[in-house]
Parts: structure tokens; sequence; C-alpha cells
């Protein structure tokens, strides 16, 4: 990302294809990429192109990108074959959540029986 406030930020540095990550979708809105440390058959992330830090500090101008994101975490549930059976996407906020990359991300978790509640 050009925008040096987030040169160290490394999913704006995927986002920009400074990084490598295994994308299986991006848009002008949206990246989607394998998790590096995968905890289920599909673990997919799916993060905004702009720098929020979590859900906390989205505003209402990202309400439509937000909304592309779960629809878009669809069409990749369906595709990687766990649309049906079933998947979950959630965002973790703030440290107690087990937020580790300070850039709004969504886990697309599938392709196994999930435990609720989760840990
Ligand atoms: P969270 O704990 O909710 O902040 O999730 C961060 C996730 O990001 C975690 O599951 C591991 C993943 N991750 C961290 N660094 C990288 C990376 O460099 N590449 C990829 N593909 N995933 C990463």
């Amino acid at each position: 990302m050009a925008d040096e406030e987030h040169a160290d930020c490394i999913f704006c540095r995927i986002a920009s294809g400074e990084m490598a990550a295994t994308l299986v979708h991006e848009d002008e809105l949206v990246v989607a990429f394998r998790d590096i440390n995968p905890q289920a058959p599909t673990h997919v992330l799916l993060i905004p192109r702009k720098h929020v830090t979590s859900l906390n500090a989205l505003s209402e101008d990202e309400d439509s990108g937000i909304g592309h994101i779960v629809r878009v975490a669809a069409r990749i549930a369906a595709a990687e074959g766990c649309g049906e059976s079933g998947y979950r996407l959630v965002a973790n906020c703030g440290r107690e959540a087990g937020q580790t990359v300070d850039h709004v991300h969504f886990h697309l978790l599938g392709g196994r029986a999930l435990g609720w509640p989760p840990g």
C-alpha cells in the first residue's frame, strides 16, 4: 500500500501485492486469501482494501464494502464446496477475542463440523 502510515500492516501489503499470499478473490473493495495457519479445510481471510484497524473503527463509509465482503464470502464458500454443508464467517475484535492483525478481516471457515460455542 502506498500510504506510509500502513506500510507495516501485513494485510495492506498483501492487498497491494507487495507480499505474497494465495488469493482466492480480489476486486476493487475486497481481497480474499488463504490463512497462513488454517484452522479448517477452508480457511480464507477477507479484508477490505482500505486500512481500518478493527470493527470498532468502521464508519458508515464502509457499510457497503462490508456488505460486499459478506456476499463475496458466501460465493467463496459455495466455490469451496461448503456453501450448503455450512461455514462460519467470524471477525475477531480486540485482544481478548484473539485479534492479532490490526486490519479488519473476516475468517471464512468451513469444510468440517465447527464447534459452538467457540473457545
Ligand atoms: P486474527 O487472529 O483474527 O487477527 O487473525 C489473523 C490471521 O491472519 C491468523 O489466522 C493468521 C493470519 N495471518 C497472519 N499473518 C499472515 C500472513 O502473512 N499471510 C497469511 N496468508 N495469513 C496470515
